[in-house]
C-alpha cells in the first residue's frame, strides 16, 4: 500500500516535471523569440567596474602644529590583483587637495621630495608609502586634525577607480 501510494506520488511528480520542463522551454522560444530584435540594445554600453585588488594597511596620516596647513600620508598597499594598479590622485574632505609624492636622491646624495603623476602598486606586491620614501600629501587642510582621530581617504586610480582608507592621525 504504502509503495503504491508512493509509486503513484511518483509518477504525479514525473507528469508535473515534463508539464514543467514543456512549459520552461516553450517560454524559453518565447523569451529568445521577443528579444531578438531588442536584446542588441539592452547589452549595457559599459561594462559593471570590476573591484579593485588593493588593500591598505597601517594608514596613518600625520599630526602637525595648527600654523602648518599641510600634511604626510603614510601606509601600506598591496594589489592582489594579475596587473599593475596606477594611483592618480588621493582626496580628502578635510584637505583642500591630494598630491602623490616621490622621494629622490639627488646627484649629491641629498634626499627631496617631489609629486608625481603616477605611483604605481606591481601586480601581486606591496607598496611601501613612509617618510623615506614614497607617499601621500594632504594640502590646505581645512582644520586642525587631532591625534587619534581617524579621517577617510579615498584613493582614485588611473583607470578610474578608488579605494576607500580610515587613517589614524599619529604623532610626529
Ligand atoms: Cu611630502
Amino acid at each position: 500500500m504504502a509503495l503504491a501510494l508512493s509509486l503513484a506520488a511518483a509518477s504525479v511528480a514525473f507528469v508535473l516535471s515534463v508539464a514543467l520542463a514543456q512549459n520552461t522551454a516553450a517560454a524559453q522560444q518565447g523569451h529568445a523569440a521577443g528579444h531578438a530584435i531588442t536584446e542588441p540594445l539592452a547589452v549595457p554600453i559599459t561594462a559593471p567596474v570590476a573591484a579593485l585588488p588593493l588593500t591598505s594597511q597601517n594608514a596613518t596620516i600625520v599630526a602637525v602644529p595648527p600654523s602648518i596647513s599641510e600634511t604626510s600620508v603614510f601606509m601600506t598597499l598591496r594589489n592582489t590583483g594579475r596587473t599593475p594598479i596606477v594611483l592618480s590622485g588621493v582626496t580628502s574632505a578635510v584637505a583642500a587637495h591630494g598630491m602623490l609624492m616621490v622621494t629622490r636622491r639627488d646627484a649629491q646624495g641629498r634626499t627631496g621630495m617631489s609629486e608625481t603623476r603616477a605611483l604605481t602598486v606591481p601586480a601581486g606586491r606591496s607598496l611601501t608609502l613612509s617618510e623615506t620614501g614614497d607617499h601621500l600629501m594632504l594640502m590646505g587642510l581645512k582644520r586642525p586634525l587631532k591625534v587619534g582621530e581617524r579621517l577617510p581617504l579615498t584613493l582614485r586610480t588611473s583607470d578610474g577607480r578608488s579605494l576607500k582608507v580610515v587613517a589614524l592621525v599619529r604623532k610626529p
